[in-house]
């Protein structure tokens, strides 16, 4: 009978019309008259995820059947952005087409399966466009490591691997970001106001948790390292929330697990009996807030109790759960990692590796060294930041109170790494005190995350190959000593194109497969074939096609800035194929260095009004300082001072300059407020220059680089994180590099600190002016804390080392943008056709061929 009423896909528009009827009608209980955009978004999610869920119960199965090795990514952020243009635009196949509906068009027709829907839903009376801006981002994350994270589901989906994501289900993602009166104000992110249909709820999955309590040593006698029972103090219950996550082009689609916490049903009678009912109920509310909010910072480590909170929350659910995946196998645990890859993302997940050993010792009864054998085998983490302020540490008190028994098993990891230490390097005698996991600390001991994930893994990766590199030779030196320089290794990020290319720049990439003649979208998956557009980069005709293609996307770009800017134009639109779109997006940090840019800017405008003043005309001025709009985006941590001072700056800046008559509408300075991963998607494929200027060495890898270059847009940067592989792979003449190098960076901060050195004359003209209050007239010392940074308090960020370099190279793209627009769109096509090197498919392979040794696991045809 199941056979014979199994459930169908749709195929055709035709079909796909008739399942969003009956999703309008029977699943949200409305008529087509009362249908308005909300509803036509989730009638067309349902019935796009019907499809999905026919191929998702599928993969599980075969994924089961075939029994081989799986892989987990743990990652507290996943920051997805939106689901439904991402599944539909993976829905596509390549099959040749076949049964055609009313509309003539079917999903296994190539290129099609989003035109389909498309013109689908416009014949139900619906704007696609329209339909899809319904859907609210999932911003389950920060910035560049939750964005990772999400691409890499993406690619492990499409390379057919075994790969589950596993994470927590905040209630609030990143706070959404207004600006008033030039500040940023937070407000918080509700996003699951509306019913989700990209998240199915397995209320069967259900891991209790315990937190606090004492350690029973009854069953264990005197011996240290024997089993012992650990009886929790509180108890909360993990529900699991699944998301489907497509591959493109393959029936394959891998599950994100996602843990929200709930009330253990079990009630506190003691308290309740007591006559105590309110407390009892109030503390079964406190579960909830384990997982209400992403903590919003970005490399900046607080730590707070309810964090640590959260990190054991989801580590010991996402454990268990897969504990209970491989007992079903009936292996030996000997196999476990064999079986099973964990990867951890940062030390976030490290828990994940005591939880392990606990497990395998204190509830399977397995030796101590066997255990940890099996643990070491499982685990391996990357590495996402060298900056101090990030790397994670727990003081014990705090720990020891919350989670005592994975203190003890920390410091049993400890004694027998510290002892082995000892063997083998007997005449250093501070080695001890510098690698150990605990750190002597005052006021109190620290437990050292990062050196607990090395010791409980078998691989440490960084990000990029200069971060590879600098990790083993600051933070992890000794390390490297220890274990060998083989431990540690380089994969360097990459990018899902399937997103950043076909979904945020269809334009582009109809051009594309146009012109390389893959109407099927191949390259999306092998970007090698890119490299066929290297023959055209000095076309005329494909340059104008090109170039129309970025005119395009900047009036897509400006519209939406006009839209945020309450209707007023900024950007002048008859001048925007001659204005030059210079774009840094990112979260706001002062190592990122948005306040040289913004110098930058303002010395422009400084230079301009000399000028002028100096009996220039505004014709001679054009010349110098042709067309330009600097646009900024980004989130500040709610707590960063800093970083929210640079944010009035800019606005602040934007407000002089952008009423400036006299310079006539040759230079703008816009602020796009709540950057998020569908900004990104509008932003990214209108820039013509973006700025990735990060003080040398600090910036791991970035990926909104790779993200620019992708789309056409050339790069403003410096010799750090992996501008280094781009400039490779583009060509160094493709690329705008400028500063100092990582290897003079500590050079040059000993010389600020030790000796008085000079700012140089331009930086100095800049600073001055902001201290005369000309862009705070109300507050002439608004400001102080930026200038005094450069000015007396160190320079730790260099960049008073970097401004004469940097605005010497904005001097020199404005005249290649200017005055050599085809050379300019040259640089553009070549880097689009060498830039196949950064799709997160390669980096996924990395991966799985280095450290998770894992093989996809096919689909039958
Ligand atoms: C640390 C913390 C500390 C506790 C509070 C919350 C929180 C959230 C995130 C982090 C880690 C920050 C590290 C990070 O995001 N690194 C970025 O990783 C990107 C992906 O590898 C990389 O491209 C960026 O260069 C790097 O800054």
């Amino acid at each position: 009978i199941w056979n014979k009423h199994r459930v169908k896909k749709f195929n055709t528009g035709d079909e796909f019309q008739e399942k969003f009827i009956s999703h309008v009608e029977w699943t949200l209980a409305r008529s087509l008259y009362n249908c308005d955009d909300l509803a036509a978004y989730q009638a067309t999610s349902e019935s796009v995820r019907d499809n999905l869920v026919i191929d998702w119960n599928k993969t599980q199965q075969r994924q089961t059947a075939r029994d081989s090795k799986r892989v987990y990514y743990l990652s507290l952020e996943f920051l997805m952005g939106r689901a439904l243009d991402n599944a539909i635009i993976n829905m596509q196949t390549d099959t040749s087409e076949k049964d055609v509906g009313e509309t003539k068009e079917t999903l296994t027709s190539g290129n099609t399966s989003r035109e389909m829907i498309k013109n689908a839903i416009g014949q139900l009376g619906f704007n696609f466009e329209d339909v899809l801006e319904q859907e609210p981002d999932a911003a389950l994350g920060n910035g560049g490591l939750g964005r990772l994270a999400a691409c890499f589901v993406d690619s492990m989906a499409t390379g057919d691997y075994p790969a589950w994501g596993y994470g927590l289900r905040y209630q609030y993602g990143i706070f959404a970001q207004k600006i008033i009166n030039g500040y940023q104000v937070e407000t918080p992110d509700y996003w699951l106001n509306f019913a989700n249909p990209w998240e199915v709820e397995r209320s069967e999955i259900q891991v209790p948790i315990n937190f606090y309590g004492y350690v029973d040593r009854a069953q264990s006698g005197s011996s240290t390292l024997a089993p012992v029972d650990w009886i929790g103090g509180e108890r909360v219950l993990a529900v699991a929330y699944d998301m489907p996550i497509p591959g493109f082009k393959t029936s394959t689609v891998n599950n994100l697990r996602l843990w929200s916490a709930k009330p253990t049903t079990e009630f506190d009678f003691s308290k309740f009996n007591s006559g105590d009912y309110k407390n009892s109920v109030e503390q079964q509310q406190r579960a909830e807030s384990i997982t209400a909010v992403l903590y919003p910072n970005d490399n900046f480590e607080q730590g707070k109790e309810l964090r640590l909170k959260q990190q054991y929350f989801w580590c010991a659910a996402s454990l268990h759960d897969i504990v209970r995946r491989f007992k079903k196998s009936r292996r030996p645990w000997s196999e476990f990692p064999d079986q099973i890859a964990i990867q951890l993302n940062d030390t976030h997940p490290t828990l994940a590796v005591v939880e392990l050993q606990r497990v395998l010792v204190d509830l399977e009864k397995l030796d101590w060294h066997e255990a940890w054998d099996i643990v070491t085998k499982t685990f391996a983490y990357t590495n996402h930041t060298v900056m101090q302020e990030a790397l994670e540490k727990w003081p014990i008190g705090l720990f020891g109170r919350l989670l005592p028994r994975h203190l003890e098993i920390i410091f049993d990891i400890n004694w027998f790494f510290l002892k082995a230490v000892e063997e083998k390097f007997q005449h250093d005698v501070d080695l001890l005190g510098r690698v150990s996991i605990i750190e002597e600390a005052s006021p109190e001991r620290q437990i050292r995350m990062a050196f607990l994930a090395i010791v409980g893994s078998h691989k440490v990766n960084g990000v990029a190959e200069l971060h590879s590199d600098l990790i083993k030779t600051t933070i992890f030196q000794d390390f490297v000593k220890i274990y060998g320089p083989n431990k540690f290794t380089n994969v360097t990020n990459g990018i899902t194109p399937r997103r950043w290319l076909k979904q945020a720049n269809p334009k582009l990439a109809q051009l594309i497969s146009d012109t390389i003649d893959d109407r099927a979208d191949n390259y999306l998956l092998d970007m090698s074939k890119l490299t066929a557009l290297a023959k055209f980069a000095e076309d005329e005709t494909f340059q104008s096609k090109w170039n129309d293609v970025k005119q395009f996307n900047k009036l897509r770009l400006a519209d939406l800035i006009k839209k945020l800017n309450g209707g007023v134009d900024i950007i002048e639109r008859d001048h925007i194929r001659n204005t030059l779109f210079d774009i840094q997006v990112k979260r706001i940090h002062e190592y990122k260095r948005q306040q040289m840019n913004i110098f930058g800017v303002i010395y422009r405008y400084l230079s301009m009004k000399e000028m002028l003043s100096s009996g220039s005309s505004i014709e001679e001025v054009a010349e110098k300082y042709p067309r330009k709009v600097s646009i900024f985006g980004g989130k500040s941590a709610p707590g960063y001072y800093m970083a929210k001072l640079i944010i009035k700056l800019i606005n602040s800046v934007g407000d002089v300059i952008n009423k400036d008559d006299e310079i006539k509408d040759l230079l703008k300075v816009v602020f796009i407020p709540d950057y998020n991963v569908s900004k990104a998607e509008i932003i990214i494929p209108a820039s013509d220059l973006s700025e990735h200027i990060s003080t040398a060495g600090t910036e791991a890898s970035g990926t909104s680089n790779m993200k620019f270059v992708m789309n056409g847009g050339l790069i403003i940067g410096t010799v750090d994180g992996a501008n280094v592989e781009i400039t490779r792979e583009i060509g160094e003449d493709n690329i705008f590099l400028f500063g100092n190098l990582s290897e003079n960076v500590d050079e040059l901060r000993f010389n600020h600190q030790y000796h008085s050195t000079k700012l140089p004359e331009s930086l100095n003209k800049v600073l001055n002016v902001i201290e005369s209050g000309a862009f705070s007239p109300e507050n002439p010392s608004e400001f102080k804390a930026l200038t005094d940074s450069v000015k007396y308090h160190g320079d730790y960020y260099l960049v008073s080392d970097d401004f004469d370099s940097y605005v010497a190279t904005q001097e020199l793209v404005d005249q290649v943008y200017h005055k050599d627009k085809a050379a300019w769109l040259k640089k553009s096509i070549l880097s689009v056709a060498n830039v196949g090197f950064f799709s997160s498919d390669r980096c996924i392979e990395e991966y799985a061929d280095t450290i998770w040794n894992a093989e996809p696991v096919k689909p039958e045809t």
